[in-house]
């Protein structure tokens, strides 16, 4: 703890990224492990685009499902930890990038300004015919599936399994990781590509990379510190 405490003082570029385990605390499921989102529902019935195009209704039922799941939590201090440093960073005139796989929202409700969401947000619904995008942060939908202005069906504006991630948001994320001198590796289970190969990339340019996590990743082996526990108690604790 204090080698990464101290590395991370040091640097005057930080990135981080974030996946499911830091949202675990507010109690959104993981993906992987134990009751994880994969352990009872198939990512290839939910989460890819031939499953969109096979049956909306179900897909849509499931997403408007999760966005009422959290509607009801809260960021908890992991995320809260994460919109501090940012500020502390920017009053120093310091560089400061979170980059999060997660769709939920959190990190923002936390009071983070700049996020690059690379897998996209639930609570943005996409127009499948004209791509008009629009913001709706009701916890259930009036429709489901809703619909655009133009008349045709919306999907849900997030990352499915075979799709390119949002290029311009994933071209900063990539710039940020191998600019950085510390990379924060936190709650990400780092086995979805792209986004996987982040720590490796930054390590090879150069940066420090501090993996927090509850269970050893593919990414500790390569990490030049380890932190294992929920990221609600050690985040604020490396930042202090
Ligand atoms: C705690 C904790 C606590 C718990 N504190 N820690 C190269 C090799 C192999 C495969 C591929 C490859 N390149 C592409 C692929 C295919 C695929 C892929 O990676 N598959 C692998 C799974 C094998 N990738 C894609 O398809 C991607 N697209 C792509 O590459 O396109 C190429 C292309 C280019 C140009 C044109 C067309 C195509 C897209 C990936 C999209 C992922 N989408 C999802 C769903 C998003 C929407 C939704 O939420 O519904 O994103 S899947 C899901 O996994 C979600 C997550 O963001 C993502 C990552 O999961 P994450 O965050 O790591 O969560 P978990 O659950 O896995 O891990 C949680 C971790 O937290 C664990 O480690 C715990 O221990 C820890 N933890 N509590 C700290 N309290
Ligand atoms: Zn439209």
């Amino acid at each position: 703890m204090d080698g990464a405490r101290d590395a991370l003082r040091r640097a005057s570029r930080i990135a981080v990224l974030t996946g499911a385990g830091i949202s675990a605390e507010s109690g959104i499921p993981t993906f992987r492990g134990p009751g994880g989102i994969w352990r009872t529902y198939k990512a290839e019935n939910l989460a890819t685009p031939e499953a969109f195009a096979r049956n909306p209704e179900l897909v849509w039922e499931w997403y408007d499902w999760r966005r009422s799941v959290i509607a009801g939590v809260e960021p908890n201090a992991g995320h809260k930890a994460l919109a501090e440093l940012e500020r502390k960073m920017e009053s120093k005139a310091r560089e400061f990038t979170l980059i999060t796989q997660n769709v939920d929202g959190l990190h923002t409700r936390a009071g983070s300004r700049k996020v690059l969401k690379v897998h996209g947000e639930i609570w943005t619904l996409r127009c499948t015919e004209c791509g008009r995008e629009r913001e709706d942060t009701s916890p259930r939908l009036k429709q489901v599936p809703p619909l655009c202005e133009c008349g045709a069906m919306e999907r849900p504006g997030v990352v499915w399994f075979g799709e390119g991630l949002p290029p311009k948001v994933w071209m900063c994320a990539q710039k940020a990781a191998i600019e950085s001198d510390i990379l924060l590796v936190v709650g990400t289970s780092a086995v979805v590509h792209p986004v996987a190969g982040l720590a490796a990339a930054a390590k090879s340019r150069g940066a420090v990379v501090v993996e927090v996590n509850v269970a050893e990743t593919p990414v500790t082996a390569g990490a030049d510190y380890s932190l294992r526990g929920p990221a609600g108690a050690l985040l604020p604790e490396l930042f202090a």
